[in-house]
C-alpha cells in the first residue's frame, strides 16, 4: 500500500523554507509564479550534423529546442524568465575533472589551429581502455586530436565555436535554480541547453558537456549542508549523473528510461546498478519497456518516488527530459502533455523544493506545452496548501 507522503513545503512559506536552509527569509510575496532562469548563449552550440546510426544527420538536438520552450513559457504569465549570473567554473570542478574544463575552453580553437578548419569537432579515435591492456594509462595526451578521444566517448556531440560558452551558460542557468531554491523558492526552472545529465567525471557525450544537475546537487548539498536527491525521468539513463554519484550516500540518484538493452547510452542503466562502497543503495533505477503509457509510468514514478521520500532529501534536482512523450522522433515511450503534468504533479506531492533542470526532447512542435504541462502540474499540485 501506498503511504501518504509527508508535505513539508509549500508556496507561501517562504519565511520557512529560508529558515530551514538558515539562508535567511525571503520577504513573503505572492506564489505560484514560477522562475525560469534562461541564456542565449546556448545559441552558440550549434552543429551542422550530429554522427548517429552510421551516418550524418541533421542534429534532434539544437538551438529551435530551447528557442521553443524559451517561447512557451515567456508567453505565460505563471512563469519569469530570467537571466542567469556567471555561476564561475568552481561548482563545475566541484563535480568535473578540471582537465575536462580545460580541453572544452579552448578545443575548438586548437582543433581550427592544428588540425583543419571544420566547423564540427568530432574526434575519430576514442582512448578506450582496453587499448593499453596490461601496460597502465599515460593520462592526458598532448596533440587536440588526441585529447578530443581522451575526453569525449561518442559521436553525437561535436565541438563548435560556441560550444564552451553554451555548456558554461547552461550551468549558469542551473546554478541560478538551485540558489532560487536554497533562498526559498519552492519550484525553480533551469532551461539548461545544452543538457548534462550524460556528461560524467572526466567525459562529454550524449548532448551533454557539463552535467548540469549534477553540479546543481553538489552546489546545493555542499551550500545546505543537507541531503540532495536526483530524480531523472528523462527517457535515456543518465548515465553522467549516475557515474558521479555512484559512490556517495549524501545524493541519491533515481532514474526512469527506456531499457538499457535497447535504449541509448547501451552500457549502465540497469536495475541491478544500486550504487557502491558508500554510495551502495543510493542508486535506483528503473528500465522501462517500449510503448509505456501515462498510466504505467506514473506507477513506475511512484515507486521512484517512494525510494525519494525514504532518502528524505532537502531538495530534489529533477532532470526533466520529455522525450518520454508520444510524439518524440527518437524514444518510445508513450507519455501525453497531460500525462507530464500529472508527473510534475506526482513529483511535487513529495512536498520538497524542486530545481528542475531540462535535459532532452525532440518533438520540437510539442516541448514548450510538453515542459510547461510538468512545470504547471508541479506547480498546481505544490500550491494546495494541506488541510
Ligand atoms: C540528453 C539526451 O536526451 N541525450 C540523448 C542522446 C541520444 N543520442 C543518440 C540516440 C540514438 C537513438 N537511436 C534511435 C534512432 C531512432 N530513429
Ligand atoms: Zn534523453
Amino acid at each position: 500500500m501506498r503511504r501518504e507522503r509527508s508535505e513539508r513545503h509549500w508556496p507561501c512559506d517562504r519565511q520557512g523554507a529560508g529558515r530551514r536552509w538558515g539562508l535567511g527569509a525571503q520577504p513573503p510575496g505572492c506564489c505560484g509564479v514560477i522562475r525560469v532562469f534562461a541564456s542565449d548563449r546556448h545559441r552558440g552550440h550549434d552543429p551542422e550534423h550530429e554522427i548517429e546510426a552510421s551516418g550524418l544527420q541533421v542534429p534532434f538536438e539544437h538551438p529551435g529546442r530551447a528557442e521553443a520552450i524559451h517561447a512557451a513559457l515567456a508567453a505565460d504569465q505563471r512563469f519569469d524568465v530570467l537571466e542567469p549570473r556567471d555561476a564561475g567554473t568552481a561548482v563545475i570542478e566541484a563535480v568535473h575533472e578540471p582537465g575536462l574544463v580545460r580541453f572544452l575552453a579552448s578545443a575548438w580553437q586548437d582543433y581550427q589551429r592544428d588540425v583543419k578548419a571544420s566547423h564540427d569537432v568530432v574526434p575519430d579515435v576514442f582512448a578506450m581502455p582496453g587499448l593499453r591492456d596490461g601496460m597502465g594509462g599515460r593520462g592526458e595526451p598532448a596533440a587536440v586530436a588526441a585529447r578530443l578521444g581522451y575526453w569525449c566517448y561518442e559521436t553525437t556531440t561535436p565541438l563548435t565555436a560556441g560550444s564552451y560558452d553554451a555548456a558554461r551558460a547552461a550551468v549558469d542557468c542551473a546554478v541560478a535554480a538551485t540558489d532560487a531554491v536554497l533562498g526559498g523558492e519552492p519550484l525553480t526552472y533551469g532551461l539548461c541547453r545544452p543538457p548534462g545529465h550524460h556528461a560524467a567525471t572526466a567525459l562529454y557525450g550524449g548532448y551533454c558537456f557539463f552535467n548540469n544537475a549534477a553540479i546543481a546537487a553538489t552546489h546545493a548539498a555542499s551550500a545546505a549542508g543537507g541531503r540532495v536527491a536526483v530524480l531523472d525521468v528523462d527517457y535515456h539513463h543518465g548515465n553522467g549523473t549516475q557515474q558521479i554519484f555512484y559512490e556517495r550516500d549524501d545524493v541519491l540518484f533515481v532514474s526512469l528510461h527506456g531499457d538499457p538493452q535497447r535504449a541509448y547510452p547501451y552500457h549502465t542503466g540497469y536495475a541491478d546498478e544500486t550504487g557502491a562502497g558508500r554510495g551502495r543503495d543510493a542508486t535506483c533505477n528503473v528500465p522501462l519497456p517500449a510503448g509505456v503509457e501515462d498510466d504505467a509510468y506514473l506507477a513506475s514514478l511512484d515507486r521512484a518516488l517512494d525510494v525519494v521520500d525514504v532518502f528524505d532529501p532537502a531538495l530534489l534536482v529533477v532532470s526533466l527530459g520529455v522525450d518520454t512523450y508520444v510524439g518524440d522522433p527518437m524514444c518510445d515511450l508513450a507519455l501525453t502533455t497531460d500525462g507530464l503534468g500529472r508527473c510534475g504533479a506526482a513529483v511535487a506531492a513529495l512536498g520538497r523544493p524542486l530545481v528542475v533542470l531540462q535535459e532532452g526532447g525532440y518533438a520540437d512542435e510539442a516541448l514548450g506545452a510538453n515542459v510547461r504541462s510538468w512545470l504547471l502540474g508541479a506547480n498546481a499540485r505544490a500550491a494546495v496548501r494541506p488541510a
